[in-house]
């Protein structure tokens, strides 16, 4: 009986060691609970529905808060606007690819080349001065780039990326 208990051995030390090299089940995006707000698709890594993640608001929520205070040329003022990084929600999603297109309900949609998110802290706004966004205020979902922060992003190429009512991220 030696024999098979070295095998037995064997087959711990390899259970350990595959169990060391997977990634932890922690790091797997829940599924929603809530109606989904923006699906991410095309070039993720992690996935819940089917092959594309899906986030409904309190999942986007999780992902913590980060505010920009400035104004744009669509709002009155200065506003302070808070969600996600749009980095994060990437990260969240596994996503590696060097474009995403951003798509919004009426359809219309840009590409923004990834480097811009690594470049600046842009949002995907889901609150304006504390109010959620709704459908008729260009909710759910606004790109919100920091304006007043960096005033070279004002200009046409950066407000044809600033999407607002945002559903969809396709990672290109
Ligand atoms: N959802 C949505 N977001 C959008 C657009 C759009 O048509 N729908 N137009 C984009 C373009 S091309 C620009 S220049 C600005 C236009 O803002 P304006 O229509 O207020 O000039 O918003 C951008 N975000
Ligand atoms: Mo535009």
């Amino acid at each position: 009986m030696r024999g098979s208990l070295v095998s037995k051995s064997k087959v711990l030390i390899a259970a350990v060691g595959l169990a060391l090299l997977s990634p932890p089940l922690a790091s797997a995006l829940e599924v929603p609970e809530g109606p989904v707000i923006l699906v991410v698709s095309g070039k993720v890594g992690q996935t819940n529905v089917g092959d594309e993640a899906h986030f409904d608001k309190a999942m986007l929520a999780s992902l913590g808060q980060h505010e920009t205070i400035t104004r744009t040329p669509w709002h009155d003022g200065v506003i302070g606007f808070s969600g996600p990084l749009v980095r994060t929600i990437l990260e969240a999603a596994d996503a590696e690819g060097e474009n995403i297109r951003v798509v919004a309900l009426n359809e219309y949609a840009a590409t923004v080349p990834v480097s811009d998110f690594e470049d600046y802290d842009v949002i995907l706004a889901m609150q304006a001065n504390g109010q959620a966004l709704r459908v008729r205020d260009q909710g759910p979902l606004f790109v919100i780039y920091p304006f007043d922060q960096h005033p070279e992003l004002l200009n046409e190429e950066i407000f044809s990326r600033s999407v607002w009512q945002v559903a969809r991220i396709d990672v290109k």
